[in-house]
């Protein structure tokens, strides 16, 4: 790696504190994905991208800024990318996934919070992410309660922008998000000072959209049996898309489909014919939240597909009927994302088909509702959840875990137990 340290000086970071944490980044990432065995060549990549995650795609950042663009942090697939970068921004998903940042949270909020909520301010308030400190401003949007809260004190050290996300799906509240989409672009447009102008909001939606197809067909590889690709890869690919740059990272993903397209030819795969395929559903999984994967897939299982913002609530609708004035465009941001179906809507029985469909296109044999610890939108839809798949005869086991180690012992034992039910 290139000597970064001036640059992370001049972005202001603690840089005592951030040695601590790359330190801990490279063992972790070594230990979880450079073991792994037979993984597609095309994931070389994505290596890359890891091992420089602070480093050049930082320094990418603080030249675009240079040259009088902006650089936009993000929490939550409601911000629509296209908006920011039609505004000459980049869209970055901002660090919230790690335990490192988790006690600086704590030393703030409450403890019985969602990690995730800890972990982004605990970055926010520990000078170790480097995104957040490139970004001219975050927009932070009032999805659950803990989050919008928690915004408010992020305020005092970052600037922030706070969008509205509607809790039902009416007329009115498609109204009210429409609104808030119109206001976003006032106010990227008074950072950036370039109009979101209708041919530039075509393009920059051309450029987002075409980043999703390519997710699109990583996911559909994935339904071959054997599985061409681990869960573990395929996840580490969905975290990458919300930093990279969206056209490269676009390139490496259709040539990592094309690869997986061929094993699944050739019959290769990463897992034998017989493992069980699991889909994961819940709670997101920021970076680097591999936990749950990786003991799945330790545990001679394969999980085949993310229903999750980090996964397909992320990628899997792309804008309907799209016309070419800006209204129009504006119209269909809005309905790609009400199509996201997150928890924190009411109700929300579309998510329901969705895991049933995704589990059969992907051809799971059980689910794993995923849930972050004190995270109550998912805990409590997943209710829901269990009820209706039971009705579709699919197995569901429920998880609810943080991002520390303390219970992996017995989270593993859970999975492997279910993992036996359905072997037999
Ligand atoms: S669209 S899932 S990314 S809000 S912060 S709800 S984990 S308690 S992240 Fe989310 Fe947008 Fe919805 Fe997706 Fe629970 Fe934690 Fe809240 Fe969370």
């Amino acid at each position: 790696m290139n000597d970064y340290r001036k640059m992370w000086a001049d972005l202001g970071m603690d840089l005592d504190r951030h040695d601590q944490l790359l330190a801990a980044i490279p063992v972790l990432y070594g230990d979880t994905y450079l073991s792994q065995r037979n993984r597609p060549s095309g994931m070389q990549y994505f290596d890359f991208v890891m091992s420089e995650i602070h480093g050049l795609r930082i320094q990418e950042l603080v030249e675009h800024r240079k040259r009088g663009g902006i650089v936009i942090g993000t929490y939550c697939v409601f911000v629509p990318e296209d908006l920011i970068i039609a505004a000459n921004g980049v869209c970055v998903g901002l660090c919230a996934g790690a335990q490192f940042s988790v006690p600086d949270g704590e030393a703030i909020l409450p403890r019985n919070t969602c990690p995730l909520i800890k972990s982004s301010l605990g970055f926010a308030v520990n000078g170790t992410c480097p995104y957040l400190k490139a970004s001219n401003f975050v927009v932070g949007e009032t999805t659950c309660d803990g989050k919008k809260e928690m915004f408010e004190i992020f305020g005092d050290v970052h600037p922030i922008y706070v969008m509205e996300v509607p809790q039902k799906k009416t007329a009115a509240g498609r109204a009210l998000f429409l609104d808030e989409l119109y206001g976003l672009k006032k106010r990227l447009e008074q950072e950036s000072g370039v109009e979101i102008a209708a041919d530039r909001l075509a393009e920059a939606t051309a450029v987002v959209e075409g980043k999703y197809r390519a997710m699109q067909r990583l996911h559909a590889a994935r339904a071959a049996n054997p599985a061409p690709v681990s869960g573990l890869d395929a996840l580490l690919v969905n975290q990458i898309a919300f930093f990279d740059d969206p056209r490269r990272f676009t390139e490496k993903t259709e040539d990592l489909a094309a690869e997986l397209e061929q094993r699944t030819a050739a019959n290769e795969g990463v897992a034998s014919a017989d493992a069980p395929r699991l889909l994961m559903s819940g709670s997101p999984m920021a970076l680097p939240n591999w936990k749950v994967h990786a003991l799945v897939e330790r545990s001679g299982a394969v999980v085949v597909g993310e229903e999750s913002c980090v996964g397909s609530r992320y990628y899997g609708s792309l804008s309907q009927g799209r016309g070419k004035s800006l209204e129009e465009q504006m119209s269909a941001i809005a309905d790609r994302h009400l199509n996201v179906h997150c928890a924190c809507f009411t109700p929300n029985n579309e998510r329901l088909d969705d895991i049933v469909a995704l589990a059969r296109a992907t051809n799971a044999q059980g689910v794993i509702h995923y849930n972050l610890q004190f995270c109550q939108t998912y805990a409590n839809e997943a209710v829901k959840v269990e009820r209706h798949l039971a009705k579709h005869g699919l197995p569901l086991l429920r998880l609810e875990t943080d991002y520390g180690e303390e219970d992996t012992g017995q989270l593993q034992t859970r999975i492997e137990a279910f993992l036996e039910t359905l072997r037999v």
